[in-house]
């Protein structure tokens, strides 16, 4: 029989105690000089806050949601607090409903980053492009240190390649595929003084030229990290490193970039990947690496200067900070201070002070002089979100919660101090992921919001079969309690989010007519002596290639019928010229499978051979107008032999 008493719903009487003391402290702040508010007092700014996630119809959340979507491919819009689903942005897959990945726009964006020996695998499968991609983490440019609505930057650990979301519009309007590495994962974008680079982790190892003189011989394999010019959307310069990169950050002063590092054994399979107790945080000092490249040490691979930053080398441009055990998520705090590395396989994180990090460069310099707390947390720490309140949320995947813990606490328990960093703890159903707070990866960190990104939904939706959805969980944080108060399944896999206050975005409601999307259109119709917005009447031909201009303007498309011969390449371009909120019109050519999206006051194009000889209707395929069914025409394909 244990000394402490219990009391009748079983908590410890001290416990007990302990709460009410807090309950307490806690009132009277909210209450001010004189205050004395009971439990039921403390409590309700949190339960205000939680009302005001369930919004009524009409009424607009206060923050975008980015999300990735993993191997879905695209990227998705949120609304927060509703977790409503807005909207859904095609990048790095085909998509059905707006044409991308077939349209001559999109198939522009989609080829003309490839590199070159990508084109030849492809087109010797009878592709132009890819048609999947592994959409792990979006995140959005920065100016002094918070977002600036410019561009929402992501990458693809499928193929390598990272893409650009305009905020103007929210479409993609840059693809690349990073020579030298592999299997880009980890992406974020400098914080300061703007974006700037893209900083790119190269998750998988492989030789650097990986031609195939090289194969089983993984001590001569490498990893490269990419700094990418956001503004150009190309590849700055790349750094060799020891270890596979894993998660990056950047901080608040422009001077360094962090990633998290894991199999620092530089094993190829599980077993020699997690032999070592400790792996390693690299940093990656940016004005060394610059001043490199302008000294000439590199090599030039690709057209991008290669600098070596591994571990042997020992160089100014990278230092590696041991770290246990295979540490994954990599998160820079709004205090522009202290960068969390979060430990996976080893219960703690470890927190980098970024004012000891000048230090680490110095000769004979503690590799581990930087660190200045690792609290132990709980089973598979993988992402630290924050409050910008000098706390942090920590999920715990095996664990299957998310910790909130005091950054300052933390810090005092390193030095010694008897003191509790963890502040309480709360369930989320299962096994988190990543994590994000409102504005939290930013300076303006406001801690009222956290979604937990699940793994595992298991049982909190209908069964659907074998195939489930994931779970993500809106999290109430405006008080020390956190409260799941909402949950939402989405489709395969979103990894990451970022949760953007909406005053920092501010999208278009129709194209401006000279936007650079529909450039070589407007060339090509000029060529032809016509006006994109007017069209022409009849299609001009070129040899056996046939032009179609036609204007969409609700409920009709200026042209309705045309007629080219069986086996024409046919281009055909539709231009909206409504310019009503929210007035879409589609293109959709029946039997052809050929379907597009266009926007108002946008030029969408597509081309493909007629080779069906008969009738073959098009139709709008967006839903604009009473008579939107009868917003059609024909295309008529004389037989060759006619
Ligand atoms: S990784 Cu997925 S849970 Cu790709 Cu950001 Cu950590
Ligand atoms: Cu235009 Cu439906």
């Amino acid at each position: 029989m244990s000394k402490t008493k219990m009391t009748n719903n079983g908590l410890h009487r001290r416990d007990l105690m302990k709460a009410t003391a807090a309950g307490a402290l806690v009132a009277g702040a909210g209450a001010g000089a004189g205050g004395t508010l009971g439990i039921q007092s403390m409590v309700s700014p949190a339960r205000a806050q939680e009302a005001s996630a369930h919004l009524a119809p009409g009424e607009l959340d206060e923050y975008y949601g980015f999300w990735s979507s993993g191997q879905s491919g695209e990227m998705r819009i949120l609304g927060v607090p509703s977790m409503r689903e807005i909207m859904r942005v095609p990048v790095f897959n085909r998509c059905s409903a707006t044409g991308w990945g077939q349209t001559n726009e999109s198939l522009k964006i989609l080829t003309e980053g490839l590199l070159p020996e990508t084109k030849e695998y492809l087109a010797a499968q009878g592709k132009v492009t890819y048609d999947n991609g592994d959409l792990h983490h979006p995140h959005m440019s920065f100016t002094d240190g918070t977002y600036d609505g410019r561009y929402l930057f992501m990458n693809d650990k499928a193929n390598t390649r990272v893409a650009r979301v305009r905020c103007d519009v929210m479409k993609c309007d840059k693809i690349i595929e990073i020579p030298n590495a592999k299997d880009i994962h980890g992406l974020r974008p400098q914080k300061f003084p703007r974006t700037g680079y893209v900083f790119a982790n190269g998750e998988h190892e492989a030789p650097l030229i990986n031609d195939g003189m090289i194969l089983d011989e993984p001590d001569k394999y490498v990893n490269i990290f990419s700094a990418i010019d956001g503004d150009t959307m190309t590849v700055a310069w790349q750094v060799i490193v020891s270890g596979n990169l894993d998660n990056c950050d950047a901080d608040y002063q422009g001077k360094y970039a962090f990633a998290t590092s894991y199999n620092s054994e530089m094993g190829v399979n599980l077993a020699e990947m997690t032999a070592s107790e400790t792996d390693h945080a690299v940093i990656f000092d940016i004005k060394a690496i610059e001043a490199g490249v302008a000294a000439g040490d590199y090599q030039e691979l690709n057209g991008v200067p290669v600098l070596d930053g591994r571990k042997e080398a020992n160089s100014a441009y990278t230092r590696y900070v041991p770290i246990p055990n295979s540490p994954h998520g990599c998160n820079t705090a709004p205090d522009k201070k202290h960068v969390v590395i979060n430990g996976k396989l080893s219960p703690t994180v470890s927190v980098i002070d970024v004012t000891k990090v000048d230090a680490l460069f110095a000769e004979n310099a503690d590799p581990r002089s930087c660190i200045v707390a690792e609290p132990e947390l709980g089973l598979g720490p993988l992402h630290t979100a924050f409050d910008g309140q000098g706390n942090c949320f920590t999920t715990l995947f095996l664990d299957s919660q998310v910790v909130k813990w005091n950054m300052e606490r933390a810090i005092a328990a390193y030095g010694g101090a008897d003191v509790d960093p963890i502040i309480s703890k709360v369930d989320v159903h299962y096994q988190p992921g990543h994590n994000s707070t409102s504005m939290g990866e930013t300076a303006e960190a406001d801690g009222k919001w956290l979604i937990s990104m699940n793994k595992f939904s298991k049982d909190r939706f209908l069964n659907v079969g074998p195939l489930k959805a994931e779970c993500e969980q809106l999290i109430d944080i405006s008080s020390d309690e956190m409260k799941v108060i909402h949950d939402g399944a989405t489709f395969a896999e979103p990894h990451d989010s970022i949760l953007v206050h909406r005053s920092k975005v501010n999208p278009k409601v129709a194209w401006d007519r000279d936007d650079p999307t529909w450039e070589e259109a407007r060339q090509q119709a000029a060529a032809d002596g016509v006006m994109l917005e007017d069209g022409a009447e009849e299609p001009i031909r070129d040899g056996n290639k046939v032009r179609v201009y036609m204007y969409s303007a609700a409920p009709n498309f200026s042209m309705e019928k045309f007629t080219v011969k069986q086996g024409d390449e046919v281009t055909i371009y539709v231009t909206n010229i409504d310019d009503i909120d929210d007035l879409t019109h589609g293109f959709c050519l029946a039997n052809y499978g050929i379907a597009m999206e266009v926007g108002p006051l946008a030029t969408a194009s597509v081309t493909f051979i007629a080779e069906r000889p008969g009738v073959h209707w098009f139709y709008c395929q967006w839903f604009c107008h009473a008579l939107h069914m009868e917003m059609r025409g024909r295309m008529l394909v004389e037989p060759r032999s006619a």
